[in-house]
């Protein structure tokens, strides 16, 4: 007869220790992790999968210091999973405050909604703003402003490097945005992101640039006839965090996790 699996003896058979306790954060720590999310708190956050939107959501479970989200009003299949401290996450009104468009649940018709008649038909409790990540440092300016463009990896498509806008700001992030492409391509970053070069860069350092689709000038496409045409500003070389000029070469062999194949753990 099978014995029920424990880890003492599946540790002892394998003659493997376990990690150590003292090697994790107190947050990591399962179920104890310091998460005052409780199921059914409702937040403002960003939908991964359309990060230009901040939408309504409710903690539908607690993990530890983990969560999963859901985007109220639609199926379950969307829920997603969020760390407490997560900088895509909001209290109830920080759209308002911060002047960005709030998706509504499924149902509502823009403009229809309001946070405070919502979380009393639904005798719900927003998420408290305590519970939330705070800006660690001060915002410091960082020279990037709302449309400045500037040349940006796609990191769904890694090896291209694109024309780009920043559509939107948040304390020391950035959306970037692919010009004449759909949102679905859009990220976050930071503004010491290596993912983003300034305007000139592919030129310099003799990389293809991914123009944008459409545009008439993909042969020998300019930014200095781009940006007049778009009545745009390139972001200032200033703001972005200079690297010192790495090294390699091209054929230079070295050793790397392939991502897509991590080695299995059992
Ligand atoms: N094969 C993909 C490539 C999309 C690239 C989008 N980037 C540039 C924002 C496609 O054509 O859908």
């Amino acid at each position: 007869k099978k014995k029920a699996w424990n880890w003492s003896s599946y540790l002892e058979e394998e003659q493997m220790p376990a990690a150590p306790q003292k090697l994790f954060r107190e947050y990591q720590s399962f179920p104890q992790g310091r998460n005052g999310f409780k199921v059914g708190m409702k937040l403002e956050g960003v939908d991964p999968e359309h990060p230009s939107r901040f939408c309504v959501l409710t903690v539908a479970e607690v993990q530890g210091y983990r969560m999963r989200l859901h985007f109220d009003g639609y199926p379950e299949y969307y829920d997603f999973w969020a760390n407490a401290d997560s900088s895509d996450i909001h209290p109830v009104g920080w759209c308002e405050k911060t002047s960005h468009k709030l998706l509504p649940p499924k149902g509502f018709k823009e403009g229809e909604f309001n946070w405070t008649s919502y979380l009393k038909n639904c005798k719900a409790q927003a998420a408290p703003k305590s519970l939330f990540k705070t800006p660690s440092s001060p915002v410091t300016p960082s020279g990037f402003r709302l449309g400045m463009k500037l040349e940006a990896v796609d990191k769904k498509n890694p090896s291209l490097v694109c024309v780009a806008t920043i559509t939107d700001m948040v304390e020391n992030r950035l959306l970037i945005h692919f010009d004449n492409w759909d949102e679905s391509y859009d990220y976050w970053c930071e503004t010491s992101s290596p993912y983003i070069r300034p305007v000139g860069y592919c030129q310099e350092t003799g990389t293809p640039l991914t123009t944008p689709p459409g545009h008439r000038d993909s042969k020998d496409f300019s930014w200095e006839k781009y940006l007049e045409e778009t009545n745009s500003q390139a972001a200032p070389a200033r703001a972005f965090k200079l690297r010192p000029p790495h090294g390699f070469q091209v054929n230079t062999k070295l050793e790397a996790v392939d991502r897509r194949n991590p080695i299995l753990i059992r």
